[in-house]
């Protein structure tokens, strides 16, 4: 079988490719798990400056893929119980009736650590949306620090069209980054929003023409691969916290930080390189 994950580096960039592209890409507990070990294994790596994550095929993904034993609906059957059990249909049908299924034991084992792990990379991450991202696939790509898109993706909050609440980060990011009243339209009414309108809603950084996402993705992340990474890295945490912080709490977490990087390496060079007036080559992370 084809591997649900590919794993590949160019140069400094660790590329990550979801590759079920006969289900657009949804993800299955194996794909879950191979994503989160591959982003494990990229922070681990110092050779790594920054992860790119893509989809194979149409789509980036469809979310969780329904037909997952953990998620996948079942129903009793006149063999499972005869107690209890709904009046056979007219039809003749067998009895349906669903079986309790605990579907939350997903977001403990699987989405959580995943979208706890993507937040807090040693590295920046940047997701090319190269088709339709739904559901968990959706908040899975808007957790990353950058998020390019091509003209032909768009975005669903699917959970509301089958009777689940956002998730994979979802409530968190979308009230951020573009606000109650876009994130309730979003997420109540489960509809497209085609890659342009996310960018005019800041929902993303950038949406290109399809056939120049690979390469404006790649050069993206080489550019981050180049800069000052724990930096770079600082700079997301902090944006994070600063909005849970009263203005004097942010500007001494400021303080704090610039303290900190002010002795390392990349400071260092970064001015030595400006009034150097050369190239800096930065290796803090
Ligand atoms: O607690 C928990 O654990 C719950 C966790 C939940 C996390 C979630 O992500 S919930 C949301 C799950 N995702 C969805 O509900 C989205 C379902 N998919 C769609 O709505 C549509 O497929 C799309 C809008 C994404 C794309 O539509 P379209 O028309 O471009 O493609 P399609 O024809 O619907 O799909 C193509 C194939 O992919 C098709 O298979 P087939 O008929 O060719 O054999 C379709 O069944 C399959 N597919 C698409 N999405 C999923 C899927 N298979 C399994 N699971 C999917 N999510």
């Amino acid at each position: 079988a084809d591997p649900v994950l590919l794993v590949s580096n160019e140069g400094a960039v660790r590329v990550l490719t979801l590759n079920r592209p006969q289900a657009l890409n949804a993800f299955t507990t194996a794909m879950l798990g191979q994503l989160r070990h591959a982003l494990d294994d990229a922070a681990e790596d110092s050779s790594v400056r920054a992860v790119l994550v893509t989809g194979a095929g149409r789509a980036f993904c469809a979310g969780q893929d329904l037909n997952d034993p953990y998620i996948k609906p079942e129903f009793e059957t006149a063999a499972d119980t005869a107690v209890g059990a709904e009046a056979v249909p007219p039809s003749g049908q067998a009895p349906r009736r669903p079986k309790p299924k605990d579907i939350g034991h997903l977001l403990d084992h699987y989405y959580i650590p995943l979208a706890l792990r993507l937040r807090s990379m040693p590295v920046p991450t940047l997701c090319a949306v190269n088709g339709v991202a739904a559901g968990a696939g959706a908040n899975f790509a808007l957790g990353c620090d950058l998020v390019i898109a091509g003209r032909s993706a768009s975005f669903i909050q699917a959970f509301s069209r089958i009777g689940l609440v956002p998730d994979c980060g979802g409530t968190w990011l979308l009230t951020r980054l573009v606000g109650r009243a876009r994130a309730l339209q979003l997420t109540l009414l489960g509809e497209k929003l085609p890659a342009e309108q996310a960018q005019q809603w800041g929902l993303i950084a950038r949406c290109v023409a399809d056939e120049e996402l690979a390469s404006v993705a790649m050069a993206t992340a080489q550019q981050l691969a180049g800069m000052p990474t724990r930096a770079l890295v600082q700079t997301r945490a902090a944006l994070d916290e600063a909005m849970d912080l009263e203005l004097e709490d942010a500007l001494r977490m400021e303080a704090r930080l610039q303290s900190q990087l002010g002795y390392a390496h990349d400071y260092l060079e970064g001015a030595a390189a400006f009034l150097d007036k050369r190239a800096p080559h930065f290796k803090d992370r």
